[in-house]
């Protein structure tokens, strides 16, 4: 399982690869932004490459997060203002999804680095966390009892927008005199052309400072006392149990960022001497790729496809088993009918066991059959198999059910259409997949009957009311590209391919399990 977060810049685009336990496997540093006409593309591109080159499978990528400098919707779908980057429109995120068909989400920058820093960094187990970067201007993101806090109106910690003097420079949210207008590195900037003379820069300031400029020291430890004021009033507010710099300007570490920790220690509020951790970003220029690849997204639940064996060419059934295992299914539907309990007959065990030598997928048998148990006997097993057995089909349902375990097998018990899921009720815990039908059992190519998906919804509760929420769901009959996504969304797991989507006269195999995978994203 991995995740991909991205830092968005306005001139440079940073992707990282993680996995589960927040290692970043591999980063890439791009310039992007005037040659790229479509950025979605141009991302997936490079996820693509930086998989190749950590060995890693892009299937194995379950979400996305992407850092940008601008202000996003409360659920991270939406920009809702981003200054002078194009490519960066309000639907950015769904043109991501939809290329990239995993979850994505969108963070502001500074937020996407105060959740890296409390994740993985320098706030590793604080509680309340303001993680400010010192960069051309001012950015701030809180984290607070563990949440990043946007703010009821989602313009949490704009600490570079506090008013610093009064009709003072003018900054471009549009107002005038904010604080980072001078103690940010653009503000700085305007200092030293102030000082120094046009074309200077804040660097150079610094370095007049240091050489023993008194002028220009005056100018930075005005710089200093204003931020600290601003961040002495958020220590105040907030209490927080953590304070941290990043960005170009926190490494002016001697005439500024010291002096400005010394001057907070000084100003704020303490009770019984108790001070924030007041420190340098831990993760460097890494802190907003981590909080952006880590950022909350509920992930979509797995999905599997099992393909139903009795709807590929029999005639060239070495080319479609092949097929069927080359196109991302995950099991082989085999169905056993004996035109007693269905009015239909096919597919021996005999016979299934010899399509064993042409896949290595596991089978999900699926035994429409009077005595049942006769059946399980003769199947050929192997690990991570499933096998069905019906609620109507045998009196002595747990005995099937043992049978099945006994043989390797994980256990699951088919419903027809008319039969209520509150038959389960005592064999529940002793399963491992429910089967719902969704047509009467017999025959392919046959229309959803009415009320499955209450259905499914009414089985999915019951599991969780009884906590056996690790119970398998699969749906059989109808599965098309329409019904999949209703399905799952009603808590279906494992869905039975057939007529209705991948075995499809006018498309592959392969392209069918595509159209499916893209449906059930959405
Ligand atoms: C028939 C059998 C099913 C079918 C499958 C066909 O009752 O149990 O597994 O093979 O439902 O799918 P479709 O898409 O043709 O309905
Ligand atoms: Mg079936």
């Amino acid at each position: 399982m991995y995740k991909i977060g991205i830092d968005i810049g306005g001139t440079k685009i940073n992707i990282g690869l993680f996995d589960a336990e927040k290692k970043i496997l591999l980063k890439n540093k791009k310039s992007y932004i005037k040659d790229i006409t479509d950025l979605p593309v141009f991302i997936k591109n490079e996820i693509e490459n930086i998989c190749k080159e950590a060995n890693a499978s892009f299937s194995d990528i379950v979400s996305c997060g992407a850092g940008i400098p601008g202000t996003v919707s409360d659920d991270g779908k939406k920009i809702l203002k981003v200054p002078n980057i194009e490519a960066l429109t309000e639907n950015f995120a769904a043109e991501l999804e939809n290329i990239l068909l995993i979850p994505v989400r969108l963070v502001q920058d500074s937020r996407a680095a105060a959740w890296g820093e409390f994740l993985c960094g320098e706030g590793k187990g604080k509680n309340c966390l303001v993680c400010v970067t010192l960069g051309t201007g001012i950015g701030t993101g809180i984290v607070l009892n563990g949440e990043i806090f946007n703010g009821a109106l989602g313009c949490a910690g704009e600490l570079g927008h506090l008013p610093a003097e009064e009709n003072g420079r003018a900054c471009g949210c549009g107002k005038k005199g904010c604080l980072e207008k001078y103690c940010a590195g653009g503000g700085l900037d305007i200092t030293a052309e102030e000082i120094l003379g046009k074309g200077y820069k804040a660097a150079d300031l610094f370095d007049a400072a240091a050489k023993g400029s008194e002028e220009a020291g005056i100018a930075i430890n005005n710089a200093i006392r204003i931020l600290g004021n601003g961040l002495v009033s958020i220590i105040n507010l907030l209490s927080p149990d953590c304070l941290l710099f990043s960005g170009g300007l926190s490494v002016q570490e001697e005439l500024y960022l010291n002096p400005l920790i010394e001057y907070i220690k000084n100003h704020c509020y303490t009770a019984a001497g108790r001070l924030p951790h007041i420190a340098r970003a831990g993760l460097g220029e890494n802190s907003p790729l981590y909080g952006a690849a880590f950022i909350p997204i509920k992930e979509k639940r797995k999905h599997f496809l099992s393909a139903s064996i009795m709807c590929a060419d029999i005639l060239n059934m070495d080319k479609a088993l092949s097929e069927i295992e080359n196109s991302g299914i995950d099991y082989l539907h085999c169905d056993i009918m004996d035109n007693h309990f269905v009015p239909n007959l096919m597919l021996a065990p005999e016979l299934l066991s010899k399509l064993r030598k042409g896949t290595s997928l596991p089978f999900d048998y699926h035994i429409m059959a009077e005595n049942p148990e006769t059946i399980i006997e003769k199947l050929d097993i192997k690990e991570g198999d499933f096998v069905s057995v019906h609620y109507e089909s045998t009196i002595h349902l747990q005995r099937a059910v043992s049978m099945i375990k006994e043989k390797g097998a994980k256990a699951a018990v088919a419903i027809n259409p008319a039969t209520p899921v509150s038959v389960l009720d005592e064999i529940l815990p002793q399963l491992d997949m429910v089967l719902i039908m969704s047509v009467n059992p017999g025959f392919a190519g046959q229309k959803i009957v009415p009320g499955i998906f209450d259905k499914i919804t009414k089985l999915k509760k019951t599991l969780s009311d009884k906590a056996l929420d690790n119970i398998l769901i699969e749906t059989d009959g109808n599965c098309s590209f329409e019904n999949v996504p209703k399905m799952y969304n009603a808590g279906a797991d494992m869905f039975v391919v057939g007529t209705s989507s991948v075995f499809k006269p006018d498309m592959s195999i392969k392209d069918g399990v595509e159209k499916l995978n893209k449906c059930l994203r959405k």
